[in-house]
């Protein structure tokens, strides 16, 4: 059967494709609620300790492998220690479908194996600085869902955290896919917009979902990515800080 609706898909930078209104209000909600659940815990959502003792003022919590800055674990080291949840078939297989529509390559989608998931939650005031994801082991695709407040997304080069880039708005259900040359380009979310979510999802604030493949095996040497010590967020951490003294300003 035809699809009824087929959304736009831009091609914003190679590899980089954007889609609008990609997932449904349904599923939105459904994932939404399932954000809620993994928050909650064991190994809840946090906002991550930066080794130059910034706090991030984006909540994170992990799928599948769990984050920190330069590694990944299987145990939510800098929370409370409890293992990783798992990422759910459901949501690899939301990944496919987002890898298949991006690319139109059936192959690429079917092989298409996320590993970890990590939710980030922005309340009006958070924001993230400009970085690279580099603490994955593979250049596999990154895929992103946006749920809840629009945010404004920069989206940049591979070389520096500065200039050529683009300011791309992104509004709930929208699907980004970054692959091929985009894979390790700069990026942050300056801004979210307060009170521009559908009312239908119930949610103040953004949430934003990706899925990752990292590449990593239990058992193997994990500690430190392969290309670099930090996903680049020391400095990007000053920006998002905004003059905030102490960490517990950041946290309130
Ligand atoms: C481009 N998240 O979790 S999603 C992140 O909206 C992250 O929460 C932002 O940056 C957010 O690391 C932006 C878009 C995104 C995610 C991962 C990428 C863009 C990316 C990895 C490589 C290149
Ligand atoms: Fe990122």
């Amino acid at each position: 059967m035809l699809p009824l609706f087929e959304p736009a898909r831009r091609e914003v930078a190679p590899g980089a494709v954007h889609i609008p209104s990609w997932l449904e209000l349904a599923k939105q909600n459904r994932l939404i609620e399932a954000c809620r659940r993994w928050a909650v815990g064991p190994a809840p959502m946090r906002h991550t300790r930066l080794a130059s003792g910034g706090v991030m003022s984006v909540g994170t919590v992990c799928l599948g492998w769990h984050w920190l800055p330069c590694r990944y674990s299987r145990t939510a080291d800098d929370v409370d220690g409890a293992p990783v949840k798992p990422l759910p078939d459901w949501l690899a297989h939301i990944g496919r479908r987002a890898v298949q529509d991006a690319y139109g390559d059936a192959r690429l989608a079917a092989d298409y194996a996320p590993d970890a998931a990590l939710v980030n939650f922005y309340d009006a005031a958070a924001r993230l600085g400009m970085h690279q994801d580099r603490e994955e082991r593979t250049a596999d695709p990154v895929v992103s869902l946006s749920l809840g407040d629009t945010c404004l997304f920069r989206f940049g080069n591979t070389a520096n955290r500065g200039k050529p880039y683009a300011d791309i708005e992104l509004v709930s259900g929208d699907l980004f896919v970054f692959g091929g040359a985009s894979r390790f380009a700069y990026h942050g979310v300056p801004k979210v917009y307060p009170g521009t979510a559908d009312p239908a999802l119930g949610l103040a604030g953004r949430l934003n979902v990706t899925l990752r493949v990292t590449g990593l095996s239990d058992g193997a040497d994990n500690v430190t990515g392969l290309r670099s010590a930090g996903r680049g967020l020391e400095r990007a951490a000053e920006g998002e800080l905004g003059g905030a003294t102490s960490a517990s300003a950041v946290v309130a």
